[in-house]
């Protein structure tokens, strides 16, 4: 009889599986333990992290500023200080071992398990769900913490393949690398581009950024944090953690409630001056109230942001490339990178800029870059800063599959449906952390997981507590979600901006609204209502 023993028999049995031990899935495993759960989550790679884990580019940090980009989980923060105000990749890697050894998160966790498959079957109310390394588990409820920006996206760049110096992408960094001495092409000139123009920009011979859009930058203004600061900030911890879950970006913040042209220029340069000199993102989240609404405020945030910029950046040709006259699109509708000295890093003589937008890449070559002018750049490596088939990439590759046994990938092929960004109609007991159609784009990580994460767990507490079999997002309350996230853009300035937050950034992905702008106090408060009397979900009470 033990050779007719099938995977499922000897399967993983749990009341939850979660999939991904990013951020996401260490709050869900403790969460859901919390709520007297059984869990086990499965992590494709060695270890916990997410994209710390993978993005280990020279000069990768964290743009939330301490304390808020942590857990809010006393027992973690009570013994944990960071030692910049803006932490870097190394530290929070030693953060998340921390949170790990706190609370014992290794003993449910299975590494080397990328899942590749998972299946609902109605009549026994229960996933199962498999990996490409042979695991099967079987849970109750499964969890999709995969991240929202894991997927990494490489640009089909003609006869890439040709090159024959190194080829980097800043989420796959080979640790042996070494810039020093090198000419060095990097492109891309997002977030993760701004991070690495500064490091190589330093480190390597020569430079040359290849850049199609400028990033808008704001000034980190990164400081050295004492132990004594953070002790005595943690008095208070509670207070303040819990207003970043009261805010709109995830950082409690007091909102401008004067539009641009309510005030004198004087006023306006005044509270503009004040907000860039606290640095992180204050620029752009006490924007005056109308300045993602209305293009002349709009126009007149750029144009201080551009004479800020014009005193750093000296050389003309390169201010034109990295702030120009004319704005390629309008502030604050894509993401605002932080930067520490970015500008004085481009105005060196060792680095180029390539305007991508005048003159564009034709091809690799074996020994670098030919633009279409015919200019060819010789290169000793190429970094790609490209960015990631971000917030579907890494759910559509799970093989998850609905109770008629269609993929998520196919369901969501013409457009993302969900229901409070956490759940999803056909795949019971099903939820997503960190998830589309949520703030989760524009605002600070660690809040908006955690929000989401805690309304899950609200939502299988009550399903415990009440024996039912299990439940699921109705096809109605979908599309009346998505309608709500179109209306919350509508008379913004949102939708006109190319970028990762809709899937413009990859060719050929639907073109859509996946984030809800009106801010997370607004997202959570209307995910309760919904929760408290279960409205948008059907039920199988199992009775
Ligand atoms: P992003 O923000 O998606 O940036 C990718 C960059 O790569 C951006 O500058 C793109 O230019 C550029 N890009 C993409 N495809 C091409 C091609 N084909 N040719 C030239 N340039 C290209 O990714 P990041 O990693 O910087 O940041 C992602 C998020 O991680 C960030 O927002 C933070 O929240 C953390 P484009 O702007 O599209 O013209």
């Amino acid at each position: 009889m033990a050779s007719s023993r099938t995977p499922s028999q000897s399967a993983i049995q749990v009341d939850a599986l979660i999939v991904g031990a990013g951020f996401s899935g260490i709050t869900a495993i403790h969460r859901l333990r919390k709520a007297g759960l059984t869990v086990k989550c499965m992590e494709a790679s060695s270890d916990f992290g997410g994209v710390w884990n993978f993005n280990r580019y020279p000069g990768a940090r964290v743009d939330s500023e301490v304390p808020f980009y942590q857990l809010n989980i006393p027992e973690v923060y009570r013994d944990w200080s960071f030692s910049e105000r803006f932490p870097g990749h190394e530290e929070l890697r030693d953060y998340v071992a921390h949170i790990d050894k706190t609370l014992g998160l290794r003993r449910d966790t299975i590494f080397h398990a990328r899942v590749n498959d998972a299946s609902w079957d109605q009549q026994k109310g229960r996933w199962t769900v498999k990996t490409e390394q042979g695991h099967v588990a079987s849970a109750k409820y499964l969890m999709l913490a995969s991240g929202l920006l894991h997927r990494i996206y490489i640009p089909d760049f003609p006869r890439l393949s040709d090159f024959r110096g190194d080829i980097l992408h800043s989420a796959a960094w080979d640790p042996k690398f070494s810039a020093k001495g090198k000419k060095i092409g990097l492109i891309g000139a997002g977030a993760t581009g701004v991070q690495l123009t500064q490091s190589l920009g330093k480190d390597a011979a020569e430079l040359t950024a290849f850049v199609r859009r400028p990033s808008y930058c704001l000034p980190m203004k990164q400081r050295s944090m004492t132990l004594q600061e953070q002790h005595e900030l943690k008095r208070f911890y509670p207070v303040v953690l819990g207003a970043a879950r009261q805010s709109h970006a995830g950082f409690p913040v007091p909102p401008t409630t004067q539009a641009a042209l309510d005030v004198t220029k004087e006023e306006r340069e005044r509270h503009w001056a004040y907000t860039w000199e606290q640095g992180g993102f204050s620029f752009g989240m006490q924007a005056f109230k109308d300045a993602t609404r209305d293009r002349e405020s709009n126009e007149l945030t750029y144009q201080y942001w551009r004479s800020r910029i014009a005193s750093r950046l000296t050389d003309p040709q390169k201010l034109e490339v990295m702030a120009p006259e004319q704005k390629p699109y309008y502030f604050i509708t894509k993401r605002l990178p932080l930067e520490q000295d970015y500008y004085e890093v481009l105005n060196q003589d060792k680095v180029n800029i390539h305007n991508l937008s005048k003159i564009p890449l034709e091809s690799f070559t074996s020994n670098g870059l030919l633009m279409a002018d015919g200019t060819e750049y010789q290169l000793d490596a190429v970094v790609l800063a490209t960015g990631f088939d971000s917030i579907t990439g890494s759910l559509n590759q799970l093989g998850v599959k609905n109770k008629d046994g269609i993929d998520l990938k196919t369901v969501w092929a013409d457009g993302v449906k969900t229901h409070m960004g956490i759940t999803i109609s056909g795949f019971p007991n099903l939820f997503v952390a960190y998830s589309p159609q949520a703030p989760t784009p524009f605002v600070n990580a660690v809040t908006i997981l955690e929000a989401q994460v805690e309304l899950a767990v609200d939502i299988i507490e009550k399903m415990e507590t009440s024996g039912y079999k299990s439940i699921e997002a109705t096809r109605e309350a979908e599309i009346q979600w998505k309608k709500d996230l179109y209306a919350m853009t509508e008379g913004t300035l949102f939708p006109y901006t190319d970028s990762w937050w809709s899937g413009a950034n990859i060719p050929g992905k639907k073109v859509e609204i996946m984030a809800y702008v009106a801010g997370i106090k607004h997202y959570e408060a209307k995910c309760r209502s919904l929760i408290e009397g279960l409205q948008g979900f059907a039920v199988d009470t199992g009775r």
